[in-house]
């Protein structure tokens, strides 16, 4: 059995474009995943200042991997490609973050699913709704529709 993932993909160092499509070759290599779909790329002025701007996308994958293997399995993909924890929001080569993990909430030290911080967040919401159908919910209910409505378009740079 298989479940639907949507993971947030973004970089803002290094080729960010091209991290992402290592990214996702490397996450359809995973054992017992495929990758399904991926969204447009888009470009945007990172939320802190002083930082490059950031390439972002999202991927559904269909895996067999249950959340804490995927989201070590993802780590591992990040740490791949160079990035270093050092400071919690600097800059980084490659950043993938579990969105949402079929219908499931967790709420784990590791992982908090749906992601805290996706509802509010353009490069983010965007690229989503190019996955789902129009009428797609989040596992709280809350429609993908009305959080685009309350989140501007504005400032995101579809590449
Ligand atoms: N800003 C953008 N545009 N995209 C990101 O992926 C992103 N990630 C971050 C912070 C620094 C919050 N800003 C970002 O971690």
């Amino acid at each position: 059995m298989t479940t639907r993932v949507f993971v947030g993909l973004g970089s803002n160092l290094a080729e960010p474009a091209e991290q992402l499509r290592s990214a996702l070759q490397a996450m359809d290599g995973l054992e017992g995943t495929r990758l399904s779909e991926v969204s447009a790329f888009y470009a945007s002025d990172s939320l802190l200042p002083g930082q490059p701007r950031y390439t972002n996308a999202v991927a559904a994958l269909d895996t067999s991997l249950a959340p804490l293997p995927l989201l070590d399995a993802l780590q591992s993909i990040e740490t791949g490609q160079g990035r270093e924890r050092k400071e919690r929001w600097g800059p980084r080569t490659l950043d993938l973050d579990i969105l949402l993990y079929g219908h499931q909430v967790l709420d784990m030290p590791r992982l908090k699913v749906p992601h805290y911080h996706m509802q509010a967040r353009a490069f983010v919401l965007y690229p989503l709704a190019e996955l789902v159908p129009a009428d797609f919910c989040l596992p709280d209910g809350r429609s993908l529709a009305q959080l685009l409505a309350q989140c501007p378009f504005e400032g995101l740079e579809r590449l």
